[in-house]
Formats: C-alpha cells, structure tokens, sequence
C-alpha cells in the first residue's frame, strides 16, 4: 500500500535511528515513506540525515526554522507534503510503535474508514506510558470532557487525544483546520466528517529526550476546545460576559464601601476595560494578531472604544438614574448588553480585520523523491 508515515519531531535525535529501523521492517511489503517535519533546534536533522543512508524505506526531512503551530502545523505540513492515499501520523519518541503502522492501515482498508485511530483506551490498550499518575489524570479527565463537548463527531472514538492515527488524505480538508498545540487529531475529527474505526495500542515509555508537553499546551487545549465547539462569536461573548459580571461586581463593591456610584462606575469600566483587552488577546483573536498591526496599535484603538463607549454609557446612566426612579445596577447592566454588540462589530470589523493578502503566493512545495533524502529547507533565515 501506498503510504507516507508523518513524523513531527523536536529534539529528537537520540530515538530516530531506531525508528527509522522498526518502520522499515514494519512495513515490508507497503510502498512505503517517512517524512519528518522537523522544528529541532539540536543536531536533530544531522541524525535523521545518518539514519537515512542506510534506511530500506525512503526518507524525507522538512526542516522549518519557524515552528508555525507547533506540533499540530507540523503535522498538517507533513500531510500536505505528501502525495500518498495513506498517511500515518505518529511520534518521534518511539511512545508509538511502529509495528501498528500495517495494522491501521489494514484496518482502514477492510472497514472501509477515512481514518484509524490508534487508542489508548480499548480493551487491550493503555497509556501507562504517560510519565506520572498526574499526567494520566490530566489526560482521562480532558477526554472525557471533550467526548462529552463532541458527542457526535466523538462518538466511536475512545482517544481522541492520541498522537497515532493512519488517516486517507483526501477524506480530509487540511485548509479547514487551524493548527495549535498538540492536539491535531481533535481538530481533524472535529472539523470533518469521517468514518473512524480504532484499534487498541500501547503507549509506550519515551525511549531518550524529553517530553514536551507542558501547562501551556493545555492552556492552548482549552481555547482549542472553545473554538472548536463555539467558534469567535461566542469566545467573545464569554469574555463580554465575564467582563459584565466583574464591572457589576466591581460597582457594586464599591458602592457598598461608600463610593458614588459614578466613581464607582469609572473604577469599574476602567479595571473591566483592560482586562477585556487582555482575554480577547490571549483566547478569542490570538490567530489573527500575527497579521495584523502591532499590539500597541490594537490596544490603542480597543480602548478608544471603550473609552467612548463608557463614557456615552456612563453620561447616559446620569442622564436616566436622574430623571427615571430606576436602579443605578439595572440601568448599567442594559447599557453593558447594548455596548457589547457595538464592540463585537467594532472588533472583528476593524481592530482585528485580517490584512488583506493581495495575490495568494504559490505554495512551496518539493517533490517527493525516491533517493534516499530530500531536505526541503523552509523559510530560510537565521534558525
Ligand atoms: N515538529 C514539531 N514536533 C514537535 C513539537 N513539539 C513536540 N513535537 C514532537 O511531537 C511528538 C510528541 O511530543 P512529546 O513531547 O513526546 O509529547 P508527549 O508524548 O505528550 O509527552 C514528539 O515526536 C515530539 O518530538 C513541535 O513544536 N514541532
Ligand atoms: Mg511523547
């Protein structure tokens, strides 16, 4: 079978000898390919370049000095790369073993699937190679959550968080997903619709080097999630609505301490203002900063708004507080949800309007080669 094993890697030069060797003698009898995308800053690709020389199967290595997406943009990139019907994405530690590639990939082909996954969770599977009993809990607490958010798209799939998965390239639209993190998987199988059969595996220990995960890769889990599952819209909802609770709160508070309410307001808007900014930033624009203007010119035009708006909304609390016999918090809390839908147009029309991209650039793109390696070099500049 025709089949392109993607493999992302990050210092992982210890463990890819060994890999290239337990690939090759796992898929005698397949017309076969490795390609590693490659993010190393260590002597990573000098290593795949010497396992090379003496692989049976071909070996291809993209290089990328700018890690875009981290892990998840490597993977798309492989699969993108390729031309095979078949690829089989896995790790670079040898946590996935080689030996299920013909597997999944015979499973694929019998049951007719767009995309086998590799589970940790099936009888017969186990991910006791996760490095402590934390890491485990972290992991069978954020499944459970995300099958119970997809339940659906998730319903025959027990692991939908693994790395190992062999997927028929043109079942899936690689331009509908927006790389982040580690999670890749989840972004495929909630993005598309697929056929998807599993078969039982054993997450391995990590065999050299260093486990990359770390807390803001879940942090980067759980704004996937939310995108996923609810799209900008309402990631900006959330925080409007987190920003109301705590203008409200703050008001509040303060008159209680005795504070004007107008004063009371000002603190409010003031505090609510630049902590609005700073979660839209970090959970509901954070792929689109890159290419837009510079932080300070988005802070600078967020604010403005604000500003205005707070103080149009503030004159009109005056205004009604004062002629009307209503309550202050009432009044304020009808201004705050008129005032959102304002500064959700504001926001996505303008402070955080993608830059125009004038002619689309032809894609870089190598051709698959039959010799024994092929560097692609990307984006080439300082590494
Ligand atoms: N290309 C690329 N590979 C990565 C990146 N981060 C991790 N990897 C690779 O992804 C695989 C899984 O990462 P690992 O640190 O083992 O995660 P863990 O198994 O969940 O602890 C390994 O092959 C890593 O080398 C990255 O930013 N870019
Ligand atoms: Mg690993």
């Amino acid at each position: 079978m025709d089949v392109t094993i993607v493999i992302p890697t990050f210092n992982e030069g210890p463990n890819v000898a060994e890999l290239i060797r337990r690939i090759g003698a796992a898929t005698t009898g397949h017309d076969a390919r490795i390609l590693f995308v490659d993010d190393s800053t260590d002597d990573t690709p000098a290593m795949v370049r010497r396992a090379a020389a003496t692989s049976t199967v071909p070996v291809r290595l993209i290089h990328r000095d700018v890690a875009v997406g981290g892990l998840s943009g490597a993977v798309l990139e492989g699969l993108a790369a390729s031309s095979s019907e078949w690829c089989v994405v896995m790790d670079g530690d040898l946590q996935h073993p080689p030996e299920l590639i013909p597997v999944l990939l015979a499973s694929g082909v019998e049951q007719i699937a767009d995309i086998v996954v590799a589970s940790r969770h099936l009888d017969g599977g186990s991910s006791l190679g996760l490095d402590n009993p934390l890491r485990r809990l972290v992991s069978s607490s954020t499944t459970a959550l995300t099958r119970a958010m997809f339940p659906v798209k998730l319903r025959n799939v027990t692991d939908p968080m693994t790395g190992f998965f062999a997927v028929r390239r043109s079942a899936v639209d690689i331009g509908s997903l927006r790389p982040r993190g580690f999670k890749i998987l989840l972004e495929i199988l909630a993005r598309n619709t697929l056929t998807v059969v599993e078969e039982p595996f054993v997450f391995g220990k990590r065999v050299a080097g260093d486990s990359k995960a770390d807390l803001r890769q879940g942090i980067r889990f759980v704004t996937q999630l939310g995108a996923l599952r609810f799209g900008r819209l309402s990631g900006f909802a959330a925080v409007g609505a987190a920003g109301a609770l705590a203008n409200l709160a703050i008001m509040g508070g303060l008159q209680a301490l005795g504070v004007w309410y107008l004063g009371a307001a000002i603190v409010a808007a003031t505090v609510t203002i630049i902590g609005n900014f700073l979660l839209l930033e970090l959970l509901v624009f954070h792929d689109l900063r890159a290419g837009g203007r510079n932080v300070w010119a988005r802070f600078a035009q967020s604010v403005a708004f604000n500003g205005i708006e707070t103080t149009v909304r503030t004159a009109l609390l005056w205004v009604i507080v004062e002629t009307f016999p209503v309550p202050s918090l009432l009044v304020q809390a009808v201004l705050i949800a008129t005032g959102f839908v304002l500064r959700f147009l504001y926001h996505s029309r303008i402070v955080y309007r993608p830059a125009r991209t004038t002619a689309p650039h032809p894609s870089v793109s190598a051709p698959l080669s039959a010799s024994s390696l092929d560097d692609v070099q990307r984006q080439a500049g300082p590494a």
